[in-house]
């Protein structure tokens, strides 16, 4: 039986307050939309069964390299970020999956753990490794890199871990492991770039070669940090070239946050859907170094533009399309399930804006070489206001019209804040 952690009814109180003005808001788009020819039901339904999947890291406040700031009430064991993760999905009906990280999130019984999961309305997504970090306990350190370090028996304890990750993903329900490595160097003549790549690559496939047969393994590329000279895995060339070693179920993750700024990252978007390799995305914004910002708080139209790509791959699907989308953020500065919920809702409304391009205008003009045209299809797009679309999709399946109005009346912080343990370093990351 599911256990929603919010009041269900209260919910439906606050939406009833305001339905009529949403009513007569959706109506008012539902006309400008008819307009240009497209029918805003269609709209909805598509972002009612569109879905992106939470971090279980997400949960919890993160920090820079100087600080973090924990709040009272943050979740400090995996079975509070699910609760933490049920609000959000309760409230914003997107994100019925929270794709978790060990060994962070490990318990004593994992079939238990789903169980619980799923009386909180939660699946699990995508299983991330971690050999990033020592772990208490571990008998060899990951100092100087993990699956592409010298000393083979730290290969193999880092292999060995993500075997572990897979077997456990099992459990869980999830069929796809991602792999990111801090691995790299801050030195030029620190280690032998070509040699690193070789041996990130053997050990990678000794991970490939324990998945089961209806498994992806997602590498994630990331320019730099922790590593600042060079990273084994810094770009989508590299990662495409290991996932195309590797085998058919080996694909690329793309993090927004991980590029140089200003790369065009819909081009990568649109390149490794071109070879079959765009298996997932980690969905954050950055201004500078930071990779973990709020999906759209800084670059919604860069967010847009890879739904653009994202909405062109599904109507093309050439070898496949099946993306596995996450939020992938923790910072200082929110209660992370307003942030949560706030990214989910910048996420759904660039997909629903993305459907609303005019792709027949767009081929056209793309064909008649009509630039000004081509560019407005998308503009007329990206400039509507999606938000009754939104909010309807939610209260039709039992969310929130206004999920952060919701979240912030209900008290669930302060009344966590009473029942939990104090916060520690907290379930974020650092
Ligand atoms: C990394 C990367 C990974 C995530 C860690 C916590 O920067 O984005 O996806 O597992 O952070
Ligand atoms: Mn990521
Ligand atoms: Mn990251």
């Amino acid at each position: 039986m599911t256990q929603l952690p919010l009041s269900q009814e209260r919910i439906e109180s606050l939406n009833a307050q305001a339905s009529e003005a949403l009513e007569d808001d959706y109506a008012s788009l539902g006309r400008q939309l008819g307009r240009r020819g497209v029918d805003i039901d269609q709209i909805k339904d598509r972002v009612a069964g569109f879905s992106v999947a939470i971090p279980s890291w997400g949960s919890g406040r993160g920090g820079t390299r100087f600080a973090k700031f924990p709040i009272a009430g943050e979740p400090t064991n995996i079975h509070e970020k699910l609760e933490d993760c049920a609000v959000v999905q309760q409230l914003s009906r997107v994100t019925p999956r929270v794709s978790p990280h060990f060994p962070w999130d490990k318990v004593a019984d994992y079939g238990g753990l789903r169980e619980e999961a799923s009386e909180l309305g939660l699946g699990f997504d995508a299983i991330n490794s971690n050999t990033f970090q020592d772990q208490a306990g571990q008998p060899l350190s990951y100092a100087t890199g993990s699956l592409s370090a010298n000393d083979p028996a730290v290969r193999a304890q880092a292999v060995e871990h993500n075997v572990e990750c897979i077997e456990i993903g099992e459990k869980l329900g999830s069929d796809a492991l991602t792999v990111w490595v801090g691995d790299g160097t801050n030195f030029p003549g620190q280690q032998d770039l070509a040699r690193s790549y070789d041996r990130y690559l053997e050990a990678a496939a000794g991970i490939y070669a324990a998945l089961p047969e209806n498994w992806r393994m997602l590498l994630e590329h990331k320019m730099y940090e922790p590593a600042f000279y060079s990273s084994v895995i810094a770009d989508w060339g590299s990662s495409i070239l290991a996932a195309q070693e590797l085998g058919e179920k080996a694909q690329c993750l793309v993090d927004l946050g991980h590029h140089a700024p200003n790369t065009n990252i819909e081009q990568i978007v649109a390149r490794l859907h071109r070879f079959g390799k765009l298996g997932g995305f980690h969905f954050n914004d950055s201004k500078y170094g930071d990779d973990d910002l709020d999906s759209g708080s800084i670059n919604p139209h860069q967010l847009f533009l890879v739904f653009n790509e994202l909405v062109e791959a599904e109507l093309n699907p050439r070898s496949g399309f099946r993306p596995a989308y996450m939020i992938d953020q923790s910072h200082n500065v929110t209660d992370p399930i307003e942030s949560l919920l706030s990214s989910a809702e910048a996420i759904a409304g660039c997909y629903a804006k993305a459907l609303l391009v005019d792709r027949d205008a767009l081929h056209q003009a793309q064909n008649d070489n009509d630039t000004m045209m081509a560019f407005q299809a998308l503009r007329t797009a990206y400039r509507t206001d999606v938000t009754p679309i939104l909010a309807l999709a939610r209260a039709e399946s039992g969310g929130a019209i206004d999920p952060i109005a919701a979240y912030r009346e209900s008290g669930w912080r302060a009344r966590k804040a009473q029942e939990r343990n104090v916060v520690g370093l907290g379930a974020g990351i650092v």
